[in-house]
């Protein structure tokens, strides 16, 4: 659709729309160069597809992370949301891997929805915390996942659900648009850039800056993403290097050599302190505050 404006000045000179915002501003790119849909609100038919997810009866698994202070911090408002806005009508299973049994807040689900809860061990650094989120997640698919759902989110604590997140983000392999970086000249995003690590892409490669805080697919699927990042990330260890944004940066490797089925929009995962939200009409996903200083202390 075009959208025509007159301006007042010269009535006969039509302005578009196009000639105040760039195209990367004004349009939303909906397919990848390798044929993957980018989910965007407005790209599906949400009646279609509930249809047909009705009849295969599917569950859906969503893995969340919370050690130390993030249990306080984000845990509750991150259940209580997905309760009410992921996969609505859909039976899910939430997965909490925390390191302290005792602090589980006690949530009472809707129907359709159950909690797993499961203690880890905490690690010493926060790199760590988030790095090896990926070992775990692999044992956990392995040990029952992958024979308890169809398909499996992980997520990052630090967010809440704000509208329905729905089966239009299903696919084989589901990768997360970051709100920094969508709109951004590839050569900037912060990808990781030393040869020496196993997540180093070179400059100007690569397809999409990738957010970690949402990454998903069949449960074979996430148990290769997780397993090759794993496997990047002690190697690295091994080489006494650390990716520039840890477990992320290893993501996007793995996303740049094998692309993912499915992108979602950053409607999916925003961050709300973002003003300029052209055409970001339908948030789904909010980062929840963080307060750095609080939290980034010891750990
Ligand atoms: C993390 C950083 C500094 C201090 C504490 C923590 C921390 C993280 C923690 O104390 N407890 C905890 O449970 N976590 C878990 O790790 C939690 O699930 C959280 O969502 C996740 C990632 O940490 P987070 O959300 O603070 O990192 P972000 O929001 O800056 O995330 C991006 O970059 C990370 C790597 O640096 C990850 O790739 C993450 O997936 C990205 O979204
Ligand atoms: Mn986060």
């Amino acid at each position: 659709r075009q959208y025509h404006v007159r301006s007042m000045n010269s009535p006969s000179k039509e302005l578009k729309l196009s000639d105040w915002f760039s195209p990367s501003q004004s349009m939303n790119l909906t397919t990848t160069n390798w044929s993957a849909p980018v989910v965007w609100h407005g790209t599906f038919n949400e009646e279609v597809l509930e249809q047909y997810y009705a009849k295969h009866k599917i569950t859906v698994g969503l893995t969340v992370f919370a050690v130390g202070r993030y249990i306080d911090h984000y845990l509750r408002k991150f259940i209580l949301s997905a309760d009410m806005f992921f996969m609505v009508g859909h039976k899910v299973i939430i997965y909490v891997l925390i390191d302290d049994f005792s602090r589980m807040p006690w949530i009472q689900l809707s129907p359709l929805r159950t909690i797993k809860v499961f203690e880890i061990k905490r690690e010493k650094r926060w790199q760590d915390v988030s790095m090896m989120r990926m070992k775990t997640i692999s044992e956990h698919v392995v040990d029952h996942i992958q024979r308890e759902v169809d398909f499996l989110f992980c997520m990052d604590v630090d967010q809440v659900f704000v509208r329905k997140y729905g089966v239009e983000t299903l696919g084989e392999s589901v990768a997360q648009l970051h709100a920094y970086w969508y709109k951004a000249d590839l050569i900037k995003v912060p990808y990781e850039r030393s040869q020496l690590s196993e997540a180093y892409i070179p400059t100007g490669m690569g397809d999409f800056y990738y957010h970690a805080a949402v990454f998903g697919g069949t449960p074979t699927q996430v148990l290769n993403i997780a397993r090759e990042c794993l496997k990047g990330i002690m190697n690295d260890k091994k080489n006494s290097i650390e990716a520039v944004w840890h477990d992320e940066s290893h993501l996007n490797k793995y996303f740049f050599l094998h692309k993912p089925a499915k992108l979602l929009s950053p409607e999916y995962c925003w961050d709300f302190t973002r003003t300029d939200i052209i055409n970001i009409h339908n948030i789904k996903l909010s980062w929840a505050k963080k307060d750095y200083k609080h939290l980034r202390v010891k750990l």
